[in-house]
């Protein structure tokens, strides 16, 4: 079969990409389905140099398939039985960040550039990453041409991290010609399989070796702080806000965090993918409980937008078997996601007195996890860049680069997390979920 290229893409071929002005850190499943469609939708809504180049950082996975394909690539909306293919053309660039690191600073330094996107995932966030280094050498030639520099990375406060890390780097000075908008976004985005591959053939004919399936649902809220300027992302249907704080809070505890439930308790009882943990019996009168005691009175959800209807609708995102998105994929990293996904939660509601019963059952999952193997004595993979400090810490709690201070000393808390503990290797996720109907 003939692959997609400029050459081969005949009616569904997209627009020219425009020149950069955009670069992006990360060239992710996410970025490709999220990122870029909101920019390719902007330009054609308002025009701009707004071509995105993309980095790889470290692999070349994805980069080759692209290149090889002039930068044309699909993104796949998967609901249920229907598939609605879109052909790509929004990049301008794709370069390798291992192999060329000049040519990337060079580019983040041009004052074309007016913006940096970057999903970087949450362990980069930290100084020192490689990542944060080459952003800094880059913006350190630029002599104070006015750029922004958008995280999207689900992490609180996404863009205040990212300027402090830059700060420290840079100085104080850095954010007179630099904004540094925090955003949330949201897209389920798995990552491509031979079944993705096979299906971008059935339904374009082609092969495409860069293709996505994402979810039909896709969000982004961010702050206007873009002295360059900015794509008209909001004609594309992102929410252009002055404070993302009570759309994060949502993302991250009443998704993210019931995400990360499905993955651990779904890991444990054999279920491959998000959809068929959420099917397991018991499961999903479990999590409905998790938001609505636990998640929902630690939030302060935007005007007319309630935490309990939120989390209906991230259930019906999750129960999209189409996705095939594997509950091992949304469990890697555990480490870095559950301050914001799950402890967080925790810690707001020992603050108020309260245990959140559902919310520390989780936490005995992951612990579990943790341990590596399934209730069935199935082995599990722990991909998670603390993986060794986390299997021989003798007490995960005392862990501080994953616990909150407190933790550890919250006698109550042990109690409830023993329970559980004790209730999953006694009876298994499925007996313990059964126990609690
Ligand atoms: C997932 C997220 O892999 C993960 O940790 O929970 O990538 C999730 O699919 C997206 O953030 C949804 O917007």
């Amino acid at each position: 079969m003939e692959r997609l290229s400029r050459a081969t893409a005949g009616d569904v071929a997209p627009a020219p990409a425009p020149a950069t002005g955009i670069v992006h850190l990360g060239l992710g499943a996410f970025h490709r389905a999220h990122q870029a469609v909101f920019t390719a939708d902007a330009i054609a809504e308002a025009g701009g140099d707004w071509g995105i180049a993309a980095v790889a950082p470290r692999s070349r996975a994805v980069l080759d398939p692209l290149l090889e394909q002039d930068l044309l690539y699909s993104v796949l909306t998967l609901d249920g039985e229907r598939v609605t293919p879109r052909v790509l053309g929004v990049h301008s660039r794709a370069l390798h960040a291992a192999s060329e690191p000049e040519a990337v600073e060079r580019l983040l330094a041009d004052p074309a550039v007016r913006i940096v996107t970057l999903t970087v995932t949450e362990k980069a966030y930290r100084p020192g990453s490689a990542v944060l280094d080459l952003l800094v050498r880059g913006l350190r030639a630029r002599a104070g041409a006015p750029i922004a520099l958008v995280s999207c990375d689900n992490l609180p406060s996404n863009g205040r991290r990212l300027r402090e890390l830059v700060v420290a780097e840079l100085g104080p000075s850095i954010v007179d010609s630099t904004g540094f908008p925090s955003t949330m976004v949201d897209r389920i985005v798995p990552a491509s399989t031979d079944a993705t591959y096979a299906t971008a053939r059935d339904v374009l004919g082609l092969e495409d070796r860069a293709t996505v399936g994402a979810e039909p649902f896709s969000a982004w809220v961010l702050e206007d702080d873009f002295p360059g300027g900015r794509p008209a992302w909001d004609l594309a249907g992102a929410v252009v806000t002055d404070d993302v704080g009570p759309w994060e809070g949502l993302k991250l505890r009443a998704v993210l965090g019931v995400h990360s439930a499905l993955a651990y308790l779904g890991a444990l009882a054999g279920a491959p993918t998000i959809d068929r943990s959420l099917a397991l019996p018991g499961m999903r009168d479990v999590v409905e409980r998790f938001i609505a005691t636990d998640i929902a009175p630690t939030l302060c959800p935007p005007e007319g937008v309630t935490v309990e209807r939120f989390g209906q609708s991230a259930l019906a995102r999750f129960a999209n078997a189409a996705l095939r998105h594997r509950t091992l994929q949304v469990a890697m990293d555990g480490s870095q996601k559950l301050p914001q996904r799950l402890l967080g939660t925790i810690a707001d509601r020992r603050a108020a007195g309260s245990m959140p019963l559902y919310a520390t059952l989780v936490l005995a999952a992951w612990m579990r996890f943790v341990r590596g193997s399934a209730d069935d004595g199935t082995p599990l993979p722990l991909d998670d860049p603390l993986a060794d400090r986390l299997r021989s810490a003798p007490d995960l709690l005392a862990l501080d680069a994953v616990f909150p201070p407190g933790f550890a000393d919250d006698t109550e808390l042990r109690k409830q997390l023993a329970e559980w503990t004790g209730a999953l290797e006694r009876h298994g996720v499925l007996g313990t979920l059964a126990g609690l109907r």
